[in-house]
């Protein structure tokens, strides 16, 4: 990680927090449930000095939304007046909610208090935050992660795929855990069929498969040219991935699930993914990715991430063992700049902060609570 200058001097004034629900241009059929809209909770982050800080959060069912708002506020009690230190004010959460555990929706809320704390900091040095976090804006690869969900019609998959990387993508995400290989394996060749021979296709199964299976079929995808295999089975099943990583030729991709920086480190300690793919509001924010990052890159695994592509960027772009972007559209609808694809690359934006700015007439559109 490279070294940053001190922090400005910043106070937290108040922070907001509104439930949101916007569509789904592509529907995300997993292997757990088919998402046709998504929750997002905006977090605005003001500070004394009339700075605002940004960012959002995934609620995964919309009744989670308003619990997570809910936790920000008990956050904004507990800091209201603070200097704006990520690490001190990370330390005094953790400590109120130890009782609760920091996990689930109370994690979530300190990533994006986090990412908000982060983005006042960037914006106040005058820097777009991969800067302030000392390094450079660069093209990040990509691969648009949006649809290929489980589907019953292999023509609208294989047209799907073809409109997915024709947005400026040269790799694509495919979702499996059909129930049986049979299925799996044409989805795949539908997919590929349309794709051609050059395009990077990942697949993921959202945990679908028992061990057994997870070995048969991926001993049998090991021959279709698979980038990476996402969560084939329940993702606290670290010696059975270690297992699968060992037996497989295709690289096992974990991570969306690791919980906090401790949490990807005993998956590490257990040789559990080739690849690793932290989730930016499950590792625990910007800070959260910091050490994540570190992690990785003492064993040179090579990093992904998993959603929020906007804040993603920066950070992925000072991750010593830099992987892909995982590109949704999801929030492109609440923001004024969404984050820009060209050749088959993120744009990290050069404005300061994350550069998430709310489009406040689609906002009023979309929020509920
Ligand atoms: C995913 C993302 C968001 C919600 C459900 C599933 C998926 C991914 O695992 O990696 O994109
Ligand atoms: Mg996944």
């Amino acid at each position: 990680m490279p070294t940053m200058p001190p922090l400005p001097p910043l106070a937290i004034r108040a922070i907001r927090a509104r439930s949101t629900e916007v569509p789904l241009t592509f529907v995300l059929g997993t292997s757990k449930a088919a998402l046709r809209q998504v929750p997002l909770v905006l977090i605005d982050l003001e500070t004394e000095e009339g700075i605002t800080g940004r960012s959002y959060l995934f609620g995964y069912v919309k009744a989670s939304a308003p619990g997570i708002a809910a936790i920000v506020h008990e956050i904004e009690a507990l800091t209201k007046g603070e200097r704006a230190d990520p690490a001190a004010l990370g330390a005094t959460i953790a400590r109120r909610f130890g009782l609760i555990g920091v996990q689930g929706i109370v994690r979530m809320a300190l990533a994006g208090f986090d990412v908000a704390l982060w983005d006042a900091l960037a914006i106040a040095a005058g820097q777009p935050l991969v800067r302030f976090l000392g390094g450079e804006p660069r093209p990040i690869p990509a691969y648009n992660s949006c649809g290929l969900g489980l589907t019953g019609d292999l023509g609208a998959l294989a047209a799907e795929a073809e409109t997915l990387l024709g947005m400026g993508f040269s790799a694509v995400k495919l979702r499996l855990g059909y129930a049986t290989l049979h299925e799996d394996i044409a989805a795949v060749r539908a997919v590929r069929k349309r794709i051609g021979d050059d395009a990077a296709l990942m697949v993921d199964y959202n945990q679908a498969l028992s061990l057994d299976e997870a070995l048969k079929r991926g001993g049998a995808l090991d021959g279709e040219n698979i980038y990476w295999l996402e969560e084939p089975i329940r993702h606290d099943d670290y010696a059975g991935a270690a297992a699968l990583c060992r037996a497989l030729e295709t690289p096992v991709q974990l991570g969306e699930n690791f919980s906090l920086p401790f949490g990807m480190q005993a998956a590490l300690e257990a040789n559990a993914a080739d690849y690793v793919m932290p989730d930016l509001e499950r590792i625990g924010g910007v800070s959260g990715w910091r050490e994540a990052a570190a992690l990785a890159a003492a064993r040179k695994l090579p990093m992904s991430s998993h959603l929020f592509p906007e804040v993603s960027a920066h950070l992925l772009a000072v991750t010593p063992t830099c992987h892909y972007l995982e590109y949704v559209d999801w929030a492109n609808v609440l923001l004024q700049e969404p984050i820009r694809i060209a050749d088959g690359h993120a744009l990290v934006p050069e404005r300061p902060g994350n550069g998430l700015v709310w489009d406040e007439a689609a906002v009023a559109r979309h929020q509920f609570s």
